[in-house]
């Protein structure tokens, strides 16, 4: 599965909260391929290669969960997304299916 996401990183690892300054919302064009989500940052070209930082960005979805964001009120269509080792990321879908469908796909790999 890929698309357009918006991500906040909420949380790094162990549950530290992420310190002010890298919490803004940042577009990504997100590829989920086995267990791991790329986050691939600029432009989308379908011929594209991972960069660096791309890499840097990947989450694994190894034994994570992803729900619906329903106490996060300021933007439509969010989901939390919480790792094996506590990250905490908020995404947010283009619509309300996408979000459905993102949350699927990340609990049933
Ligand atoms: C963050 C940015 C986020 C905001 C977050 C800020 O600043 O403005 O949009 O989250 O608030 O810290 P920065 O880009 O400097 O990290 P919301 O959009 O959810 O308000 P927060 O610290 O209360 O999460």
């Amino acid at each position: 599965k890929n698309g357009f996401l918006v991500r906040k990183v909420h949380a790094d690892s162990d549950g530290k909260r992420t310190p002010r300054g890298k919490r803004g919302w940042k577009t990504f064009y997100t590829i989920l391929k086995g267990l791991i989500l790329y986050l691939q940052k600029g432009e989308y070209r379908p011929d594209k290669q991972l960069s660096e930082e791309d890499l840097k960005n990947a989450v694994s979805i190894h034994h994570s969960l992803a729900m619906k964001a329903s106490d996060y009120s300021k933007r439509p269509n969010v989901f939390y997304l919480r790792t094996a080792d506590w990250r905490v990321y908020l995404f947010q879908a283009p619509n309300a299916e996408q979000m459905q469908s993102w949350i699927t796909r990340i609990n049933t790999v």
